[in-house]
């Protein structure tokens, strides 16, 4: 267990967790906490003894946004100068999978968060929203973006001008969200999904991301170039001759990642 001022990490069954630790302001991301996740997963993404991610809050909440307190004083030269979101670019970068594991409020840059990991496990009394409008601005890393690709112009248009917090099941019915359970058992339920993906082929896990990555941006043909690269990769590891013959010899495979 390793605790920096905003964060607590640990790695357990090859998953690494990282916890948004400011618990006295609902988690708010500062500046040097989204540093600090970064430079977490960045470690995490060269590091052989971890196959998967976890963010989570606590049980009250993922977190309510970003700091408005560390923000309000900004101005647009300030925030051009200081130049945050190269951080948040990096997240796209980490090739390692990433779940969400998410109780109670998860707002603004912290919805923003959670929907640039790759799955989302959350509370059934989950509330997600960009209540951005409300304090005169609007999302900034990625929100608007990820919210429309998912769930359509139309609905994401309300849900961001209206500033109004949406259900965990409304967000499992627009493709937000991978799976609710009771909020007892979220981060159960991650670390779940989290080891059945660490005990996969590591190379697979790592070339399918990437894949998937690109169909979202590209055309179906690029992306299917991309995806078939990829999949000639794979028959250069040694995972895929120990699957392969791991499942003519009737056996489990041992992958090594190589
Ligand atoms: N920033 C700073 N402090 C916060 C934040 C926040 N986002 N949210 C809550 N807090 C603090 C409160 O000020 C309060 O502090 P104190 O005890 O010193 O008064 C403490 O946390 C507890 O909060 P509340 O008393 O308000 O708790 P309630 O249970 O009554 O209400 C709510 C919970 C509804 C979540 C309420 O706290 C709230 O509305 N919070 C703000 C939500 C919000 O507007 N989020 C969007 C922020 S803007 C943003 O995210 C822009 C993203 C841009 C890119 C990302 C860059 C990182």
């Amino acid at each position: 267990m390793s605790n920096t001022t905003t964060i607590k990490t640990w790695v357990e069954d090859h998953v690494g967790v990282i916890q948004l630790n400011r618990p006295k302001v609902l988690n708010a991301l500062n500046r040097q906490m989204v540093s600090e996740i970064l430079e977490t997963m960045e470690a995490w993404d060269r590091d052989d003894d971890v196959a998967a991610m976890i963010v989570t809050g606590n049980s009250k909440v993922f977190a309510a946004g970003a700091d408005i307190a560390e923000m309000a004083e900004d101005d647009s030269i300030s925030l051009e100068l200081l130049n945050q979101f190269t951080e948040w670019d990096r997240l796209a970068w980490v090739k390692k999978p990433i779940i969400a594991a998410v109780n109670g409020y998860c707002l603004g840059g912290a919805f923003e968060l959670a929907l640039s990991c790759d799955l989302m496990v959350a509370a059934e009394n989950a509330q997600f929203g960009f209540p951005e409008i409300n304090l005169g601005v609007m999302p900034g890393a990625g929100g608007t973006v990820r919210l429309t690709k998912l769930m359509g112009r139309a609905k994401a248009l309300e849900w961001l001008w209206t500033g109004d917090y949406m259900t965990a099941e409304f967000a499992k019915e627009n493709g937000v969200v991978n799976r609710t359970v009771a909020p007892e058992l979220v981060f159960e339920e991650a670390m779940k999904l989290a080891r059945k993906i660490a005990n996969q082929a590591p190379l697979s896990v790592r070339m399918i991301k990437e894949a998937v990555n690109k169909s979202v941006d590209h055309s179906i043909y690029d992306a299917m170039q991309f995806e078939r690269k990829n999949f000639y990769m794979l028959f250069s590891s040694e995972d895929q001759k120990e699957g392969m013959r791991a499942f003519v010899e009737k056996r489990n495979p041992q992958f090594k990642g190589k």
